[in-house]
């Protein structure tokens, strides 16, 4: 409300009065709303070489080469490991990228991601 006695009481809603019998609401408080997350999944084949993994996880999520081999060997020994969470634009662009440079090495290697 933004009526006169709101008004005189010093309460203010954010309303903004246009003249034309309106009033547009805005919002008082930031939007606090946390983005949804999503998994960047790699998945285990018997033909994309260990190495090539490991420099994929190395260059696309910038990790170590001791992580990138520990969840290299996690996704050969188990079928499936993350490899990092993000926002979904982000996400996408992660498994287009490493989609993108196996195919180019023309290795089966599959990159996924799925929702938290
Ligand atoms: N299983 C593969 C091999 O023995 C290695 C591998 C690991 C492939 C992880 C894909 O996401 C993968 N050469």
């Amino acid at each position: 409300m933004n009526n006169y006695w709101s008004k005189m009481q010093g309460e203010d809603d954010d309303s903004d009065e246009t003249g034309r019998g309106t009033a547009v609401i805005t919002r008082t408080r930031a939007k606090t709303k946390k983005p949804s997350l999503y998994r960047v999944l790699l998945l285990n084949d018997d033909y994309t070489p260990m190495e090539f993994v490991v420099h994929v996880l190395e260059r696309f999520f910038r990790k170590t080469r001791d992580e990138a081999t520990q969840i290299m060997l996690h996704v050969h020994n188990h079928g499936v490991g993350e490899c990092g969470v993000y926002t979904f634009e982000v996400a996408e662009t992660k498994v287009s990228q490493v989609m993108d440079f196996a195919r180019q090495h023309e290795h089966p290697l599959q990159c996924v991601m799925e929702k938290k």
